[in-house]
């Protein structure tokens, strides 16, 4: 497992993000679950090129259920390798699937950079609004400079009653949850 912090300015305040980087191997699977219940966001990786690592998310889903990931903890689904020529996963399937779930979707690529970015602002925005105590004006604060920078775009749509509406202005509790994959119907 691969651990790390990125500080960062998000509308005005001062966020220190702790990233984890689950081991996927099924010898991890303890070390795993030790994790999901304080999550404050998931992010879903899939291997463009591989068709059973994108079968295999709602296995993952499935893990951090068990594990006791919050209800309310954003995800974002990122179909990675998006520079291969011959993908195994047309992005089109990818975001259907995540935007099937309410979860917002990114083609990226770990070897070009190209997604990177907009999956994490969209990731740590949703956990700016999903985080306890954080002030109405610093999320909307934090959209606005984000979606400044362009990097929420593609993220728009799929959001069930707050769809085709900026991410971070949604309102709290209205996202899909994880727990709760209907909680689009509140
Ligand atoms: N072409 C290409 N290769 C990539 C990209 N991202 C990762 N890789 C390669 O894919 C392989 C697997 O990457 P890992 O980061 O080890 O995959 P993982 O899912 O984290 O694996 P575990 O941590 O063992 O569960 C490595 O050889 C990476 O260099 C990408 O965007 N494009
Ligand atoms: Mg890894």
């Amino acid at each position: 497992m691969d651990y790390g912090v990125k500080p960062l300015r998000l509308g005005g305040a001062e966020v220190r993000v702790n990233l984890f980087d689950l081991a996927g191997g099924d010898a991890f699977k303890t070390v795993r679950m030790e994790f999901y219940k304080d999550a404050q966001g998931l992010l879903l990786v899939y291997d463009a090129g591989d068709r059973a690592s994108f079968e295999a998310l709602e296995r993952w889903v499935g893990e951090a259920r068990e594990g006791g990931a919050a209800g309310g903890a954003p995800v974002v689904v990122v179909g990675n390798k998006a520079e291969l020529l011959a993908a195994a996963v047309p992005a089109n399937e990818g975001r259907a699937w995540a935007e099937g779930q309410g979860w917002a979707f990114f083609e990226a690529s770990a070897a070009t950079g190209e997604g990177v970015r907009a999956a994490f602002a969209t990731l740590f925005l949703q956990m700016l609004e999903f985080a306890p105590g954080v002030p109405d004006r610093v999320i909307a604060a934090a959209s606005a400079s984000v979606l400044q920078e362009g990097e929420v775009g593609r993220a728009r749509g799929g959001w069930g009653p707050t769809a085709g509406a900026p991410v971070g202005m949604g309102g709290g509790g209205r996202r899909p949850s994880l727990l709760k994959p209907d909680a689009r119907a509140y």
